[in-house]
Parts: C-alpha cells; sequence; structure tokens
C-alpha cells in the first residue's frame, strides 16, 4: 500500500506523525489542549467531568496509535480473523482499564528509576494519577465520572466483555460485533423495598470511547416478498427479496486494549438510522405519512437493550434488532472478505465467527443467502463455508430461556431468511432419516421447525447446532448437562466430538488488579512480580501458596481485606442517605456475606433471604429464653449480609424477592435486642462499577443456584480471586473452582443435579414435608412479621415452596445451607488463621479461571487461530 503513496507526501506525513504521551508532562500538556480545543473550556470552567473528558480524549489518542496500527498489521499479515457476535458487551467503565492496559513494557529494570514514564510497567497508572492531582484533580473522583456502558443484563454480556479484553491481550486478530443500544440495562431504584426501573440513558455526554464510522453505513431491509421471476422452478437456485422497509447500520468503533501489549482490537456496534431516501414503490399503498413515521421507526431498533436474562419473550423488535445486527455484520466481514480476493471456499480458513447464544444465529442463515442468492454459489456448496465458519456456544439448559420464532412472525419480518431455514431443515432431515431408518420420533424431535400449537416454532438453539461445526458449554457439568438433556439427539447425529467445553474465565485485569489495586500491591510484592507480569500469566500465583500459613502475610492480607470492607462500607453508607447501616468498629470481626447477581428464583435469593430470616428467629428465640446477648453472639456472631441485582421488570417473582430482602432488612436493621449482630443491606443499582468496589469486600459469596440450572456463573471466580471464600452448591463452575482451589477451601452444600428431576417429581406426586426450620421461617413470614399493612405480601413466594411444587427445590436444600452457614461462622470467628490459609490458597490456584486461558482454548480447539504478534 505504502509504495501508491509519493514519497515527498509519505516524508511529510512521517515528519509530523502523531505522538503519544510518555511522561506525566506530556500527558498534562495534552490533557490541557483537550480542555482548550476538543472541549472549549478553559482553567476557569473545567470540573470532575471535564477533567475526566479530557483524561480519556488524551489516553485515548494514545491508544488510537496502536489501535491503527493494530488494523495495518493484522490486514498485511492476513491471517485468520475472529468475531464474536454477541448482542451484549457489558464493559462498565473504560478509562481506568485503558490507563492500566496501556502499560506496555514487561521488563522490571526501569521500575524504580523512571518512575514517571509510561515505560516503566508498573507506575503507568501512579503517573497518570500524579499529572492529574497536579493540575488540581483528585484521580478517584475523575474516574467516577464515566457512566458504565451497561449494554448487557449479566453473566452473558460481561463475559463478552472479558472475552474481548483477553483476545486483544493474547494479540488475536478479533473484533467483537454488537448492537448500539442508547438504552443500557435500566437504572434499578428501591423505593420503599420495591424495585423500580429508570431508563438508562449513557450516552447523555459525548463518549469519549466510541468513533462514530459515519461512512460505513449498511442498508439493512425488512419484511417485503421473495421474487423467484429468474429462478424457474428450482427450488434452490438464487431469488431476489425484495425489501420492504429499509433502515441504515452505522458503526462506532470502541477501542479494546490489550494488557502490555501494544495490540488494540475493535468493537464494532451498530446504530440504527432512517434512510435519507424514500422508495415509495416499497411502500404498500405510497401513503406519505406512513413512509415517514417508518423511517422514524429505524431509531428505535437499537434504542433499547431488552433487560431480561435467562428468559425468552418473543417481541418482534428483538427479532428485528438481531437480523439488523446479523446482516450488518455479516455484510461487514464479507465485505473485508472479498478484498483480498480468495476463492470463496477458503472463506472459513480466513473467518471465525462465534455465536455467542442463539441470538446471533440469523448470521448463519444471512450467510447462506448471501452466499446462494447474491453471490450465486451452488446451495451446498455455500452450505459446507457456512457451517464451516461458525461456532456456538450455549449459555443455559433452561426450556424457558431458549429462543423459538412463531413462523408467521419471523416470516413476515424475514421472508427469504423462512424459506431458507426450511430448506436447511429439509437437507438436514433427510440425512437424518437416511442415517436413522428405524427411529420414527427422532425426526420430529431435532426438526428446527417444531409442530407447536398455536403456531410452529423455529428452535434457534437447532439452528445453531446445525450450522455450526463446534457447539461448546461454559462449565464442565454444564457441557455434559447439554449432551445429556437437551442436545441429546444430536450427539446421536453428529458423534460426541461435535461438542466441547470451554470453562468461563474472567479477566484479572480488571477484576483484580483494577478493582483491588491493594490486594494486587500485596501480590506482586510477594511473589517479587513488581511488573505485574502474573496478569499474564496466573500460575505465576501458586507462588503464594507457601505464604499461606505465615502470620505476618495473613495479617498483611487480612489488611487488605479490612480496607475493601471499610471502601464497601462507605458505598453502602453513601447509598444510603449518608447513613451507617455496617458498625465500622467491629469491621474486622464481622463477616461480608455477599449475594450480587441477577434476581432469579433459580439462583435461589429467596434460600438465602430465608436463612437469614432462619437466623433471626433463632437469635430472637434464645434471648426469650433467657440467654444473655454474650452467648447469642458466641452462636451467631457478627454477620452483614448483602443482596444485591437487577429483576427482569416483568418478572414478578424475582421482584417480590426484592421485597422481600428490604422488608427483612427492615425489621431486622431496626431490632435493638440484636445489637447490631446481623444486618441486612440491599444495594441499589448493581453494575459492574459498583461490583468492582462490592467483591473485594467479601469474606463469603453465595452461589447457591439449584444443582444444574446455573451454566457457569463467572461472579463466583471473581470472588475467589478477590480472596473471598464461597459457599455453593455442586453446580456451574463451582464444580470445578472446588477441584482447583481444594475441597477444603469451600462450602459445598446441598443435592446432586443428578437427583433433581426424582426430587422434583416427589414434590408433584407425593406431598412432601418441609423442613421444621423452613416451616418456621415460612409461618412467620406468613404471619406478616416483614409486612405489617399487607400479610399476604409475599404469599407467592411461601406458596411457591409449599404448594406449588418448590421447582427450584428450596425445601431439599435449605437444612444443608443452614448447617453449612454454622460451620462457615465457625471457621471464621473460631479460627482466623485458618480463615486466611483458605483464603489465600484460594488465590494461589484461582489461575484457571483467567480469560487468557478460555480464550487460548477457544483459539486452539475451535476457531483454529493464530495471534498476531506486534513487531517488538
Ligand atoms: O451466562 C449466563 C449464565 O446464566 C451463567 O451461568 C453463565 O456464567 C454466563 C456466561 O456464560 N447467562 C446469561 O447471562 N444470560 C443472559 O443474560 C441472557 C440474556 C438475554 C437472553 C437470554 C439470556 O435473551
Amino acid at each position: 500500500i505504502d509504495t501508491m503513496i509519493p514519497l515527498q507526501s509519505r516524508e511529510i506525513w512521517n515528519k509530523h506523525r502523531v505522538k503519544k504521551f510518555n511522561t506525566g508532562d506530556e500527558f498534562q500538556e495534552k490533557f490541557i489542549s483537550h480542555v482548550e480545543w476538543t472541549l472549549a473550556r478553559s482553567l476557569y470552567n473545567c470540573d470532575d467531568l471535564a477533567a475526566y473528558q479530557a483524561t480519556s480524549e488524551s489516553v485515548r489518542d494514545n491508544l488510537v496509535i496502536d489501535w491503527n496500527k493494530t488494523q495495518q498489521r493484522q490486514t498485511a499479515r492476513d491471517s485468520k480473523r475472529v468475531y464474536y457476535l454477541s448482542l451484549e458487551f457489558l464493559m462498565g467503565r473504560a478509562l481506568d482499564n485503558a490507563i492500566i492496559n496501556m502499560q506496555t513494557d514487561t521488563s522490571e529494570k526501569d521500575v524504580g528509576e523512571t518512575k514517571e514514564t509510561l515505560t516503566s510497567g508498573n507506575t503507568s497508572r501512579e503517573m497518570i494519577k500524579n499529572a492529574i492531582g497536579q493540575l488540581g484533580f483528585n484521580f478517584e473522583d475523575v474516574l467516577e465520572q464515566e457512566p458504565d456502558a451497561a449494554l448487557g443484563n449479566g453473566g452473558l454480556g460481561r463475559l463478552a466483555a472479558c472475552f474481548v479484553d483477553s483476545m486483544a491481550t493474547g494479540d488475536y486478530p478479533a473484533w467483537g460485533y454488537g448492537l448500539r443500544y442508547q438504552y443500557g440495562i435500566f437504572a434499578q431504584k428501591i423505593i420503599n423495598g420495591y424495585q423500580v426501573e429508570t431508563p438508562d440513558y449513557w450516552l447523555n455526554f459525548a463518549n469519549p470511547w466510541e468513533v462514530e464510522r459515519s461512512e460505513i453505513q449498511v442498508p439493512i431491509n425488512f419484511y417485503g416478498y421473495v421474487d423467484r421471476a429468474q429462478s424457474g422452478s428450482s427450488t434452490l437456485a438464487p431469488v431476489d427479496w425484495i425489501g420492504g422497509e429499509r433502515v441504515l447500520a452505522v458503526a462506532y468503533d470502541m477501542p479494546i486494549p490489550g494488557f502490555k501489549t501494544s495490540t488494540v482490537n475493535n468493537l464494532r456496534l451498530w446504530s440504527a438510522k432512517p434512510t435519507t431516501e424514500f422508495d415509495f414503490s416499497k411502500f404498500n399503498s405510497g401513503d406519505y405519512k406512513n413512509s415517514v413515521e417508518q423511517q422514524q421507526r429505524a431509531e428505535s431498533i437499537t434504542a433499547v437493550l431488552y433487560p431480561n436474562d435467562n428468559f425468552e419473550q418473543g417481541k418482534e423488535l428483538r427479532l428485528k434488532q438481531q437480523y439488523f445486527w446479523c446482516a450488518a455484520s455479516l455484510h461487514d466481514i464479507v465485505r473485508r472478505f472479498k478484498k483480498s480476493r480468495r476463492p470463496w471456499s477458503e472463506f472459513p480458513d480466513q473467518i471465525a465467527i462465534q455465536l455467542n447464544d442463539t441470538h446471533p444465529t440469523l448470521a448463519v442463515v444471512e450467510l447462506q443467502r448471501v452466499l446462494v442468492d447474491l453471490e450465486k454459489l451452488d446451495w451446498h456448496e455455500a452450505w459446507d463455508i457456512v457451517t464451516k465458519t461458525f461456532a456456538y456456544t450455549n449459555h443455559t439448559v433452561m426450556q424457558e430461556a431458549l429462543e423459538k420464532w412463531p413462523i408467521g412472525l419471523f416470516g413476515r419480518l424475514l421472508p427469504r431468511h423462512l424459506e431458507i431455514i426450511f430448506d436447511i431443515n429439509w437437507f438436514f432431515l433427510k440425512a437424518v432419516e437416511e442415517k436413522f431408518q428405524h427411529d420414527v420420533d427422532l425426526l420430529g424431535r431435532v426438526s428446527i421447525i417444531e409442530e407447536a400449537s398455536p403456531e410452529r416454532q423455529i428452535r434457534m438453539a437447532f439452528l445453531a447446532i446445525v450450522g455450526s461445526h463446534k457447539v461448546n458449554g461454559v462449565a464442565e457439568l454444564h457441557s455434559d448437562l447439554i449432551k445429556t438433556t437437551i442436545f441429546q439427539d444430536f450427539v446421536k447425529i453428529y458423534g460426541p466430538n461435535k461438542f466441547t467445553n470451554v470453562t468461563n474465565g474472567i479477566t484479572p485485569r480488571r477484576w483484580l488488579k483494577q478493582a483491588n489495586p491493594k490486594l494486587a500491591q500485596l501480590i506482586s510484592d510477594t511473589i517479587d512480580d513488581r511488573a505485574d507480569n502474573y496478569l499474564l500469566d496466573m500460575s505465576k500465583l501458586t507462588a503464594l501458596a507457601k505464604f499461606a500459613e505465615d502470620e505476618t502475610f495473613q495479617s498483611k492480607w487480612n489488611d487488605v481485606k479490612q480496607f475493601n470492607k471499610l471502601r464497601l462500607a462507605d458505598l453502602i453508607k453513601k447509598l444510603n442517605g449518608g447513613v451507617d447501616i455496617i458498625e465500622r468498629d467491629h469491621i474486622r470481626n464481622t463477616l461480608f456475606d455477599i449475594q450480587v447477581k441477577r434476581i432469579h428464583e433459580y439462583k435461589r435469593q429467596q434460600m438465602n433471604i430465608f436463612g437469614v430470616i432462619y437466623r433471626y428467629l433463632s437469635m430472637k428465640e434464645m434471648l426469650s429464653s433467657g440467654s444473655s446477648i454474650e452467648e447469642v453472639a458466641e452462636k451467631y456472631p457478627r454477620k452483614v449480609s448483602i443482596f444485591g441485582g437487577k429483576s427482569a421488570p416483568g418478572y414478578y417473582m424475582a421482584k417480590l424477592i426484592i421485597k422481600l430482602i428490604n422488608s427483612v432488612g427492615d425489621v431486622i436493621n431496626k431490632d435493638d435486642e440484636i445489637k447490631d449482630l446481623l444486618k441486612v443491606v440491599f444495594i441499589p443499582d448493581y453494575n459492574v462499577s459498583k461490583a468492582e468496589i462490592i467483591i473485594p469486600a467479601s469474606d463469603l459469596s453465595e452461589h447457591i443456584s439449584t444443582a444444574g440450572t446455573e451454566a457457569s456463573g463467572t461472579s463466583n471466580m471473581k470472588f475467589v480471586m478477590n480472596g473471598g471464600l464461597i459457599i455453593g452448591t455442586v453446580d456451574g463452575a463451582n464444580v470445578e473452582i472446588t477441584r482447583e482451589i481444594g475441597e477444603d477451601n469451600i462450602f459445598l452444600f446441598g443435592n446432586l443435579s443428578e437427583n433433581v428431576d426424582e426430587l422434583r417429581f416427589n414434590h408433584q406426586y407425593h406431598s412432601t414435608k418441609l423442613p421444621e426450620s423452613l416451616n418456621k421461617v415460612l409461618n412467620v413470614i406468613e404471619s406478616g412479621a416483614f409486612s405489617p399493612e399487607n400479610p399476604s405480601e409475599f404469599k407467592a413466594l411461601t406458596d411457591s415452596v409449599k404448594y406449588h411444587g418448590d421447582y427450584y427445590l428450596v425445601s431439599d436444600d435449605f437444612d444443608s445451607y443452614v448447617a453449612t452457614q454454622e460451620l462457615v461462622d465457625q471457621v471464621y470467628h473460631k479460627d482466623k488463621a485458618a480463615w486466611l490459609k483458605k483464603s489465600i490458597l484460594s488465590v494461589a490456584n484461582v489461575g484457571f479461571f483467567s480469560s487468557d486461558r478460555c480464550i487460548e482454548e477457544y483459539a486452539d480447539t475451535i476457531w483454529n487461530a493464530e495471534p498476531v504478534k506486534p513487531e517488538t
């Protein structure tokens, strides 16, 4: 490319080439020029927000240089590219992460001598912090100005965010593709104990972390009809789809910096806008008012993120979002491929596309359409390319979360795609029939089209399996479960090798270094790794094990936890209108017991709060039968139960659980008789930036889903990485966490997944007796103890356990849960050294759960992709 530009021009470009800031002084110069030129402000009206924006612009300038180079390098090397298609990227804040990832030099030699330059490894963050301080701002206050990019619901969206971080860190030529929602997940307010949703308009102030690529506009069609005028009678021949509604997809790019590498990858999010031209002939009536309204409707496609997790609603706008995003992304991918002028058969050698759940499955159909209808490839040749390109990650076995689309709705919106799906299904079923001639029910069971009433439905998971060469679950237990339950027939059809496991992971840059700087510092000091190389090779953490019983080290470890607990107490106080809930003087011997995640019956926050109630009742009973408060404290030592999480707005039971937690808190927190031995806190609006404060502060966290329901869980990994212990069921990644850190270092309880079916069956067909303990709790709730104005307020919750089959098996696990909680208390309060040892050993062995390991596994076993390393 270079040679096409005249030498003289190249010289001038080179002479004036942009340069990174590399010292605190250079940073300050950039900062000021951004305040004055980019923001058109000055020293006299530069507030924290402006300081945040100027800092971000300055840091971004550094990133952009590497971003451009990375893209040029990846194009020049022409190696296989990975595209991660996810409807959610729960990124959180970008600034601190970018600063941390900016450390480029992995050598230790600079540390100490040249503290004020960026090449001094560890100190880039310190350097910027000092520089900002000298300019008159507090670094933490500046970071606080950034709104979270909350473009996701929970684990699935956060996983995608960890993955793009690890893909950049591993130098993989990989892009994320998603949607640029104008409203991310709603902000949660708690009013009188109830969840109230308020819109999250996160783009209120200019977003320095995105670049609008207004030149990249992809037209996307919906509705219309299929014209087979030139295709004759042949069913598989290319046809024309005449779309009825047209919108434009505009690209917005976010830089994704790798840690200690100059690789900066791209996250491309699409935004919908109206086309500028009217094509009246395409509208049925040509009625002008309607045309205008249609144009206005365009923007609604990317207006809002659907706030459900693990539940599918089947709304037309959701399907529109999916197609809009898949079609735009594929158009981009195909355009880039075509520039290489390779034959189509090489498409799968150059491109791997990962489907994050079934949400992007339309991309499979769209690629087939592009190849057959537009590029005129033979059907089978095209299908071979498609299936070699795609791979699908499943995140749930729960029926209500599996996507299905009624064919009526689908066919109206995407008439040509429906035909293609029927053809895909026809060839698939034909092959199955040939192979399994005697199994009469099989075809019906595996058909992509479900014969349901009132209407047939498209089973998106089946389509994703048929359209992919690999299918993976997200933890070992889960990957085994999909093979024996929902996808059992497909294992028979394709053999077991199509199905694989890649256990989830998390990025240690955000979830250790950024969230817990004190612990990160202690670790790097202790294992003598001042340049933080352990963040790239987490097996280095095993060096901590030899300090597990060292008293001085334990005490430093404990001090870090204490610091983080105070930091959380400050946050809770702030959120509680400046009033302390947690007794500060006793924080060191108060157990912080935390459950933060989306509120869902299967995650069993209800069991947690029932346990809290049981503890409270037991304390009160002791007191009323004459025990002293000291005796009560002996049995039930200081504890604060902390909850956080959003409920889907339409999920009645989850909302009721939130209300119960708050109502119980109101009663317990005000009860002077128990002398602050027990507190209950619900932290409103749990999100990524709150998680960064909450997770490092945990002594204990709860991962207590009904066995077999939580595919993996990833916050379990985050808590362990921050030195918290876990109380959990034998579910999801808890199983592998136990294997890695050792069963002495985790508190497991409850029934196993292989017994769940039988237990459910028993509840359905026999009247099973509730344990005494739980019965007591439910009776007290029903008495109105927590809802005096409306004693039956929580009836749906108590009834679900008592009369409606207890689907989530709270009654089966309750006693072992309570007993395990008491064991936790004993270890925490009676043997702090043992506790600290467990905590240290857990961190020492958490390395497996780095998302860098995950990405390597995906690259090796699914994508067949190699890193493209920057020249050194
Ligand atoms: O994906 C979660 C799983 O529940 C969790 O166990 C796992 O660790 C995590 C990452 O693999 N699933 C989700 O978070 N799912 C959703 O958020 C979701 C969102 C929209 C949907 C369906 C599911 O339509």
